[in-house]
């Protein structure tokens, strides 16, 4: 009884790691969830989180009003506050993504203004076709890419929004990728200031 109680466990959790993981970015540090998200988008949608830290947001769905899952997937700076980020105007930053269940689809990286839920400039950074399952092997670029920051002088909007320690958890760069035939859609934020 107990070891068929276990299998069914251990059974669950390889289906739990294998079957349901999609993208995620691991470098920078991306937002993570915690008790403000579980405020905002209710404890369940934090634990399916913690169990699998790649899921789409469509599997999050249906979020309550005070939840937007569209900006960072749900997660909160209140619950990111070491992982903040200090950038310069101009400099070169490197990422790493993981892509355990690759969906073909456009993806890019931009600054979003948190407060708006809307994108600073232009992208940083676009993919028209990006994480082809169709491909015996991904692009290096789908895995590590980097984005430039623009330069001074060249973002007013940018300079005032994300400057300084007083804007933290203002702006984040955003990495959003849309996998168009799973229908599935993926939100990494890494929260930054400009010093
Ligand atoms: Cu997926």
């Amino acid at each position: 009884m107990i070891k068929l109680a276990s299998s069914a466990i251990a059974a669950f959790l390889l289906m739990g790691t294998t079957v349901s993981a999609h993208g995620n970015i691991t470098s920078p540090p991306a937002r993570l969830p915690g008790p403000a998200m579980a405020q905002a988008c209710g404890q369940q949608a934090v634990n399916k989180v913690l169990q699998d830290g790649t899921i789409p947001l469509e599997n999050l769905l249906p979020a309550s009003e005070s939840c937007n899952l569209f900006l960072c997937r749900g997660a909160l700076f209140a619950d990111n506050p070491t992982q903040l980020q200090q950038f310069s105007l101009g400099q070169t930053i490197n990422f790493t993504a993981i892509l355990p269940i690759p969906h073909e689809g456009p993806a890019n990286v931009s600054i979003v203004n948190t407060a708006t839920n809307s994108m600073i400039g232009l992208p940083l950074l676009v993919f028209d076709s990006y994480a082809d399952e169709n491909l015996a092997v991904l692009p290096a670029n789908n895995t590590a890419f980097s984005v430039t920051l623009p330069e001074v002088g060249e973002s007013r909007e940018l300079e005032d929004a994300c400057s300084g320690e007083e804007n933290a958890g203002n702006c984040v760069l955003q990495w959003f990728w849309f996998g168009t035939q799973a229908g599935q859609t993926y939100e990494s934020c890494v929260d930054f200031v400009l010093v």
